[in-house]
């Protein structure tokens, strides 16, 4: 389609958004039950003249400034993001302009105890092509007070992490215009914010051999992952097209930014195959060592373990999250329970869920959209509990071990972007692997971090 016709689709679906959504919602009458600052009237003009296209809230919904927040005595957390587009490769081949904050789809994961004062800053470079923006779902605050940033500039604000949860923050484009051609290019992360008095364990019922009914308590402590689902619409050329997205017509379907970018690869094949060709699963589409990075990574854990998924589904299809040969032992969206031993989860656009569960078998686990149409274009994650294929004594007779692992992790490590940050029950992962949709300069920062390359080191580990 040609590109100006796209643009002009944005503009108007915003226009029209923006009308109906804020012009109803706040108006004028709510607001002239308040004292109006000369500002305030000044701004009403404005969204007047713009056809309601601002986002206006009362104030008192939540405190900006900064200076009154930080000396407030709360925890501080400080989250600088950087706002830069960048080509990323996309899976099959070729590349697309991507949209990022901080060089990587998605964006960095802040995590932060119920409570916490945010300082969230937003740099834009010099020689970026475009101003961005940012809304917090987590700050309960009008992405108005924020505007949007020009290049070279920067802006901060705070706010207070009221409630407990898993919150999407994503671009809000240039005063909301191009704010779908942002957020689907990859503009786009996940806040989460720790109830202020821990997770709750979990409790699995099931039925014993006996048919007696077992009821099993798991401390709240958990091994984590966050998986953000997401769609790509994009042209040949690699150009966000605004008419697939009108269409739900996605090019990809993605997890943490890649299409099947968590089923097993090349070095997955000779492990577990003894030759890297001979393929353990059907799609194994990021498979070659110099993909560095980009190449494919599997999810370990062990049997028996709380395992804890923070999902969010970032687009616009909804997602219907299933694990196929997993019960999913426990849903929570907001800070409450909505579901326990249920087979399957409905994630509309922007909405969350924490999933928590036990993987009791050893054994290959897909986590899908059972959408066919999402899992066919990339929405398959692979988990892998325990030792499935016998590795441990072939491992230890190779002498690459000396005592068998509970789960491969401890081999292979898991992959960095699937790893959020420690929260107050997390489980620290054996070891990370560097993976995901990352600039070169973001790699070099997670292996200082201590993040495994395994491109490099895979080559070196002796024959088995
Ligand atoms: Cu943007």
């Amino acid at each position: 389609m040609n590109k100006k016709i796209s643009m002009l689709l944005t503009v108007t679906a915003v226009a029209v958004m923006g009308a109906t959504l804020f012009g109803s919602t706040y108006s004028q009458t709510q607001i002239a039950g308040q004292s109006i600052s000369k500002q305030e009237v000044d701004l009403m003009q404005q969204i007047h003249d713009m056809g309601g296209l601002q986002l206006v809230m009362p104030q008192a919904f939540a405190e900006t400034d900064c200076g009154a927040l930080e000396s407030s005595g709360r925890n501080v957390v400080e989250f600088n993001l950087t706002g830069e587009s960048i080509e990323m490769p996309i899976m099959g081949g070729g590349m697309y302009h991507a949209m990022s904050f901080s060089e990587q789809v998605p964006g960095p994961t802040l995590r932060v105890t119920q409570g916490d004062v945010v300082k969230m800053s937003l740099t834009i470079p010099e020689d970026e092509v475009t101003a961005h923006g940012n809304d917090m779902h987590a700050s309960q605050i009008s992405s108005a007070a924020f505007e949007s940033v020009n290049p070279g500039e920067t802006s901060v604000y705070c706010y207070i992490a009221e409630a407990a949860g898993v919150f999407k923050y994503h671009c809000s484009g240039v005063k909301l215009v191009g704010m779908d051609q942002h957020v689907l290019s990859g503009m786009h992360g996940i806040a989460i914010v720790d109830p202020a008095n821990g997770y709750k364990k979990l409790m699995v019922e099931k039925t014993s051999g006996s048919g007696e009914l077992d009821r099993m308590y798991y401390s709240a402590d958990a091994l984590e992952f966050q998986l953000q689902y997401s769609q790509l619409f994009i042209n040949d050329d690699g150009l966000y097209d605004a008419r697939a997205m009108f269409d739900h017509d996605q090019t990809q379907t993605t997890v943490n930014g890649q299409a099947f970018g968590y089923v097993p690869n090349g070095v997955h094949n000779a492990i577990i195959m003894g030759d890297e060709n001979r393929n353990i699963f059907v799609a194994q589409p990021w498979n070659d060592l110099d993909l560095k990075q980009y190449q494919s990574q599997l999810l370990y854990v062990e049997t028996g373990q709380h395992v804890r998924l923070f999902i969010e589904n970032q687009a616009n299809e909804p997602v219907y999250f299933h694990i196929v040969g997993e019960i999913l032992d426990r849903v929570t969206q907001g800070n409450r329970v909505q579901s326990a031993a249920t087979e399957t989860w409905l994630l509309g656009g922007s909405q969350n869920m924490i999933v928590d569960l036990v993987f009791d078998e050893p054994g290959t686990y897909a986590a899908v959209n059972h959408d066919y149409g999402a899992l066919y274009t990339g929405a398959a994650t692979v988990f892998v509990a325990g030792d499935p294929f016998g590795l441990n004594d072939r491992l230890m007779e190779a002498e690459i071990l000396e005592d068998p692992v509970p789960s491969y992790a401890y081999v292979l490590g898991n992959p960095s972007d699937a790893v959020p940050p420690m929260g107050m029950n997390s489980i620290a992962h054996p070891a990370v692997n560097v993976h995901g949709m990352y600039s070169d300069s973001v790699v070099e920062q997670k292996i200082a971090d201590g993040a495994i390359p395994l491109w490099d080191v895979v080559p070196t580990l002796p024959p088995f």
